[in-house]
């Protein structure tokens, strides 16, 4: 039986993320994907990016790499004064990135889909419907999104008051099980139709991996996953 494993935010901590595949067990036709801000605000993101098209790992876009878009479009404009307002490894990254490698990026799906499991980056309302149709809003939400308030209204992430609940709490299912990523949580995420598995390696947290086993007819068994973790090696956020 082969598995589709899925993987939290990397954040260019590549070297966690060699030591949690090799953790992973892995067998030759198990498919893998990156929940997407595999690079940015840790140390090795274009490399982190070679990696995953050497191995074929797939990959969809979070908001890291849709900054790096947008800084990089900036920069071309603005010129070398622009990359002093950057981060330290925002500013590696920018200054060295090739115009493939920038195309990769704005290759990246907002979602995939394997049978009955879905991987978005951050997450999706509860009537969002994810198909080839959906708009700029809601592409800019799948990446964002974290809490919502009272009147299910969804918030920045830093409107600590406003927080009323998860969306993953008011997830009923229609669009199948989801993985996500995006919002760091000490221990996986756990709700009834999704798991979220950033659990904040680039802050010095752990990476993790999730495992699924997948039927002959495609059908992914959402409810016999493995979570597979790994500890960061520090704090690399910078
Ligand atoms: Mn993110």
């Amino acid at each position: 039986m082969k598995n589709i494993v899925v993987y939290g935010d990397i954040h260019g901590c590549l070297d966690e993320f060699k030591q949690l595949r090799k953790k992973v067990k892995l067998k030759p036709d198990d498919i893998e994907v990156s929940v997407g801000d595999f690079l940015n605000k840790g140390p090795k993101s274009l490399e982190t990016l070679h990696y995953l098209l050497d191995n074929n790992i797939l990959s969809i876009i979070g908001n890291n790499e849709a900054k790096i878009i947008k800084l990089y479009k900036r920069y071309l404009i603005e010129g070398e004064k622009y990359l002093d307002t950057m981060r330290v490894h925002e500013k590696d990254t920018i200054s060295k990135i090739t115009k493939n490698e920038l195309k990769y990026l704005e290759s990246l799906p907002y979602f995939l889909k394997f049978a009955n499991l879905t991987v978005v980056h951050g997450g999706i309302m509860p009537d969002t419907v994810l198909d080839d149709n959906i708009d700029n809003n809601t592409k800019k939400q799948i990446t964002l999104l974290r809490y919502l308030n009272k009147d299910l209204v969804a918030i920045p992430w830093d409107d600590f008051e406003g927080r009323y609940k998860f969306w993953s709490e008011l997830y009923k299912g229609h669009e199948g099980f989801i993985v996500f990523g995006h919002h760091p949580f000490d221990e996986p995420k756990i709700d009834e139709f999704s798991v979220g598995i950033d659990t904040g390696c680039v802050y010095g947290g752990k990476l993790t991996a999730i495992k699924f086993p997948v039927k002959k007819n495609g059908k992914v068994k959402t409810k016999k996953y493995k979570l597979i973790s790994v500890d960061a090696q520090k704090n690399h956020w910078n």
